[in-house]
């Protein structure tokens, strides 16, 4: 196997005997596997879009999950990806049938096994998988390309899950899913290939933002309790809001507790999420912390996206994936992006269950997504002008198990006083329990959601950038220190990157899949950095006033 997608690649250079998530080499080579034939499958989508031919929606969102499924700690069951391959070369060879001209199609686009030996065999050849690229620098771009169309993935089928699709962002991500198997393009080529990813990005993480708020109503300031109540509960993880909501549906007059876990806290900020009175609060912290957490839990957990640990014998049977989630042996609860899903066998699990052992008490406060902040908009740029706050950094990013990542805890603590942290992901459990404070009422952690409601912070930056009567938006005075971790974090670093936001800090490491030159071009064109220690940065970042 080989594996290099996420910031917790083994030794900071591939796993490649067993990931560090927890992925096993045939896993490892069937996600590989997956990626190559939807590659064929979009190939074959692309020739007959240029053929003047439709393409279902179905099938549309049948290559996002394809994609998603492969996302790091998103989906470790065997069986599901021999399923998805198989269904992929069933979709293709029918599609196939419709193109008047299918001279010219890839190996990945006619190859075919009916079964699980074929599929093995094919995996481990040598055209399948990050390897198959011989040359290190088109090798690094192809795959900083396919992890922003995997990031992508994810965020559209939140929003297909709402009734939501933009065919654009579809054809897009399927027509360069196809230019990936081009041996004919160059570097260059790639590398504006990798700028409209972002744009894709941008727009990707607009539609959600649009089903999300559409739906749910504008996040608003809220308070969540972060202790437990006297009735058994069910946690839900990830960032599935739709599920979420169906489950809160489900639960009502059941005397069930609904919590969320890590990603999911931002339901909380939601009217008409937070409407329901037994959702009861937030258990826990971020993703890597759930061996211990879903342990003392003691209630069914649904697992609605990743990140899953592979859980413990102790809880594994607690715990339920939906979705593009999976684990083998887990109970997974089917249903399509928008159906309606049936989730009593969790609910009468729950009522077997005690309830959850309290872990900490108090609140944490958030709900600071694009409109929110508007509305605070006079008193945020009267901070600034008086001189209240100096500086916003944004924080946003994704938490993780390496030590090296207590930098944040570190630097959100050291910060100056007239600093205000803006964040979304689960990169805020690192400090959005330190009791910071607030400038003038403005508190100084916050937090607009999920990782894709980065794209909040996003507007949030052009707003001001607007208000100050600004041409560039690198002159307001925000740092960007990012965290990131999985291919999520990849496509908000190019939508960033697209909006032309220079000079980002990644962190706790530079991601291993970007080659030296490619490395090169991001920090010529674009001034990426990595991190330092928290007193190299804070005398980098403050030391100049
Ligand atoms: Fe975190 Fe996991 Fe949201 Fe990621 S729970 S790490 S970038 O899935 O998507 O922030
Ligand atoms: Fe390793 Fe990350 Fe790939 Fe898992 S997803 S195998 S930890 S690089």
């Amino acid at each position: 196997m080989f594996c290099y997608q996420c910031q917790e690649t083994a030794g900071c250079t591939g796993c490649t005997k067993i990931g560090v998530c927890g992925k096993s080499p045939e896993l490892a080579g069937l996600q590989d596997l997956l990626i190559y034939v939807t590659k064929g499958l979009s190939q074959v989508t692309s020739k007959l879009r240029a053929e003047g031919k439709e393409v279902g929606k179905n099938i549309n969102h049948f290559i996002t999950l394809n994609l998603f499924t492969t996302i790091t700690n998103a989906n470790f069951d065997n069986d599901i990806f021999y399923n998805r391959v198989s269904d992929t070369l069933e979709y293709k060879n029918n599609l196939i049938k419709l193109l008047k001209d299918n001279e010219d199609l890839s190996d990945a686009a006619v190859w075919n096994g009916a079964t699980k030996e074929e599929m093995d065999q094919k995996a481990a050849s040598k055209e399948v998988g990050v390897l198959a690229t011989a040359n290190e620098d088109i090798r690094s771009l192809r795959e900083l390309i396919t992890y922003g169309l995997k990031g992508l993935s994810a965020y559209l089928k939140h929003a297909n899950a709402l009734g939501y699709d933009k065919e654009e962002l579809d054809i897009f991500m399927q027509s360069t899913l196809t230019k990936l198997l081009d041996d004919s393009l160059s570097v260059d080529d790639l590398v504006a290939l990798t700028l409209e990813t972002g744009k894709a990005g941008v727009d990707g993480m607009a539609l959600l933002d649009t089903a999300n708020t559409t739906t749910y109503g504008n996040p608003e300031i809220t308070k969540v309790n972060i202790g437990v109540g006297k009735n058994p509960g069910i946690l839900v993880s990830g960032h599935d809001l739709s599920d979420i909501e169906q489950l809160l549906i489900q639960t009502e007059g059941t005397g069930i507790d609904v919590y969320t876990h890590s990603e999911m806290l931002p339901a909380h900020y939601y009217p008409q999420l937070k409407k329901y009175t037994h959702l009861v609060g937030n258990y826990g912290n971020a993703w890597w912390k759930q061996k211990e957490e879903f342990e003392s839990f003691h209630g069914p957990i649904l697992m609605t996206t990743n990140c899953i640990v592979p859980p413990k014998d102790s809880y594994k049977e607690r715990v339920y994936t939906t979705g593009a989630a999976g684990f083998a042996g887990c109970k997974h609860i089917e249903g399509e992006a928008g159906t309606e899903k049936d989730f009593s066998a969790i609910i009468e699990h729950a009522k077997r269950c005690a309830p959850p052992v309290e872990i900490e008490t108090g609140e944490i406060i958030g709900g600071f997504a694009h409109n929110q902040v508007f509305a605070l908009a006079d008193k945020v740029v009267d901070a600034v002008k008086s001189g209240a706050i100096k500086k916003f950094i944004v924080m946003a990013g994704c938490d993780g198990r390496a030590k090296s990542r207590n930098y944040y805890t570190d630097f959100a603590k050291a910060l100056p006083k007239d600093t205000v942290i803006l964040t979304a992901g689960c990169a805020k459990y690192k400090y959005n329990k330190l009791e910071l404070g607030d400038i003038g009422g403005i508190p100084r952690v916050l937090d607009a959601g999920q990782c894709n409601d980065s794209y909040s912070l996003a507007l949030i930056a052009l707003k001001l950038k607007e208000v100050f009567g600004l041409s560039d938006v690198n002159q307001l005075p925000i740092i960007y220190n990012i965290a990131w971790y999985e291919q999520k974090a990849v496509i908000v670093l190019l939508s960033l990157l697209y909006l032309g936001v220079k000079n980002i800090h990644l962190g706790p490491t530079l991601p291993a899949f970007l080659s030296p030159n490619v490395t090169s071009v991001l920090v010529e064109n674009f001034g990426i950095a990595g991190i330092q220690s928290v007193e190299e940065d804070m005398k980098l970042f403050f030391d100049e006033e």
